[in-house]
C-alpha cells in the first residue's frame, strides 16, 4: 500500500513537473494586458475630461494671454472674457482682455460701465497684449489691421463657422450664449460662485467665481438669448441655474433697467410721431440728434409696433444720417436692405444681418441737385429709397 501511494505521488510530482510552465512569459502577458488596459483607461479619461479641465492646462502652459472679443463687444463676449480671466487666474497666467471697434450700443456700453471688465482696445495686430490669443463669442479674428495674421491658441464660440484654435476648439452651435459654455468650464474645475454681500467681506478664490464674474456672465446669457426666451438651450438654463447664487441682483438690476437718458426717450417719442408707415413697414426720420445711440434703441422700440415688421429709423448729427433697422419679417434681410441703399451713394457704409442693420450716409453725397445749399437733413427721395429697399425693390 506505502508503495503504491509513493508511486502515485512521485507519478503525480512527474506529471505536475512536466507540466508547468516558465512562469516569465506568462507573467509578462499578464503585465502587458494590464498595462495597456490602464493606458486605455487613462486615454479614454483624457479625452472624456470635461472641457474646463482641457482648456486649463492650455492656459496654465502660458505666462500670458489675450483674450480678443469681436469689433462689437456685447455683454456675453465681455462676460466670457472675464470669466476665461479668471479661470486663468487660478493658474497664474496674465490676461487682457483686447477688442477692436467700438462698444457703441447703450446695453453694451451700460454693462462695461456697471461691472468695469479690464479690456482695452486695439487697432492693429500688433497691439495685441500676448502672442498667444484666445477668441470667445467668434471663431475668427476680424475688424483690425493684420487680424487675418492671427492663429489663435484656442477658439471658445456659439456660432456656426469653421474658426478653429491650434490647441483648443470649443464650439456649441445649440447654445444660446458663449457665457454659458465658460460658466461650465467654472464649474467644471468646481469653482462655486460666491456672493460678496453674503458676508460682508469680499471671498473670492481658485474655488470661487466671484460676483462681478456670476452676474456678468448670467446677464451675458440674458442678453444672448432675450432674457431665457429665444435661441435659449438647456445648458443655458443649467448654468444660470449654477451661477445663480453668486449673482448680485442689484448689480444685474443696474445693467438690465439703465436709466433712460432724456433725449433718448423723446427720441424715441419723435421717432413713433414722425413715422411713415407703408404697409407693414415703418419709416421714421427724428432729425438732428446728438445722440447716435439713440437711433438703434428707437428702431428697438418702433418695430414693436401693432403690424409693423420692419421699421427703420434715421437722424442726423455733424453732416452724417445715421440710419438703423429691424426687422421680424422673413421677407426683408435688415441688413441687405441698407446696403443696397448705400450702394448708390459714394461714401455711404452699411451691414448687419437679417433682423437687424445700420448704415451711415454723408448728406452731401444724398444732396442730388449738386448740393448748392447745405442739406439740414435727407431729401424726401431718402425715405422712398429706405421702403424701395425695404420692399426689395433695388
Ligand atoms: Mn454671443
Amino acid at each position: 500500500m506505502q508503495s503504491l501511494v509513493k508511486v502515485v505521488t512521485e507519478r503525480v510530482i512527474q506529471t505536475t513537473n512536466s507540466y508547468v510552465p516558465d512562469p516569465a512569459p506568462f507573467l509578462a502577458t499578464v503585465l502587458g494586458v494590464v498595462a495597456v488596459a490602464i493606458s486605455l483607461w487613462l486615454f479614454v479619461n483624457w479625452f472624456r475630461r470635461p472641457m474646463g479641465e482641457r482648456l486649463k492646462p492650455v492656459l496654465a502652459t502660458r505666462e500670458e494671454i489675450a483674450i480678443l472679443l469681436h469689433p462689437n463687444p456685447d455683454p456675453d463676449a465681455m462676460a466670457s472674457a472675464m470669466g476665461l480671466a479668471h479661470l486663468a487666474s487660478t493658474v497664474d497666467t496674465e490676461c487682457t482682455i483686447q477688442y477692436s471697434g467700438q462698444i457703441r450700443h447703450q446695453e453694451n456700453r451700460v454693462f462695461q460701465n456697471v461691472l468695469d471688465p479690464d479690456i482695452e482696445q486695439i487697432s492693429r495686430a500688433d497691439e495685441l497684449a500676448a502672442d498667444d490669443v484666445v477668441l470667445v463669442d467668434h471663431d475668427a479674428p476680424r475688424g483690425f489691421e493684420g487680424s487675418e495674421t492671427i492663429m489663435p491658441v484656442a477658439v471658445i464660440d456659439h456660432h456656426p463657422g469653421n474658426g478653429t484654435g491650434l490647441e483648443f476648439t470649443d464650439k456649441r452651435t445649440d447654445y444660446g450664449a458663449c457665457a454659458s459654455i465658460v460658466a461650465e468650464y467654472l464649474r467644471d474645475v468646481g469653482a462655486t460662485p460666491v456672493d460678496d454681500d453674503a458676508d460682508g467681506e469680499l471671498t473670492s478664490g481658485d474655488d470661487t467665481v466671484p460676483t462681478n464674474v456670476a452676474t456678468g456672465l448670467m446677464y451675458g446669457i440674458h442678453s444672448d438669448t432675450n432674457r431665457l426666451t429665444s435661441g435659449v438651450s438647456g445648458a443655458d438654463f443649467d448654468a444660470a441655474s449654477y451661477l445663480c447664487r453668486g449673482v448680485d441682483e442689484t448689480l444685474l438690476d443696474r445693467i438690465a433697467s439703465p436709466e433712460v437718458d432724456t433725449e433718448v426717450l423723446d427720441i424715441k417719442a419723435r421717432a413713433i410721431s414722425n413715422r411713415d408707415a407703408r404697409g407693414p413697414f415703418v419709416v421714421s426720420d427724428v432729425g438732428g440728434i446728438s445722440n447716435v445711440d439713440a437711433i438703434p434703441q428707437a428702431a428697438d422700440e418702433l418695430v414693436l409696433l401693432e403690424g409693423t415688421t420692419a421699421a427703420v429709423v434715421h437722424g442726423s448729427r455733424n453732416g452724417t444720417i445715421h440710419v438703423s433697422g429691424r426687422s421680424h419679417d422673413d421677407r426683408v434681410h435688415m441688413g441687405e436692405a441698407l446696403e443696397n441703399v448705400a450702394a448708390d451713394v459714394a461714401d455711404a457704409s452699411a451691414g448687419g444681418h437679417s433682423r437687424m442693420g445700420g448704415a451711415e450716409f454723408p448728406l452731401l453725397e444724398l444732396a442730388t441737385d449738386g448740393g448748392s445749399e447745405p442739406l439740414e437733413g435727407p431729401p424726401p427721395e431718402f425715405t422712398d429709397d429706405l421702403f424701395a429697399a425695404l420692399e426689395g425693390d433695388v
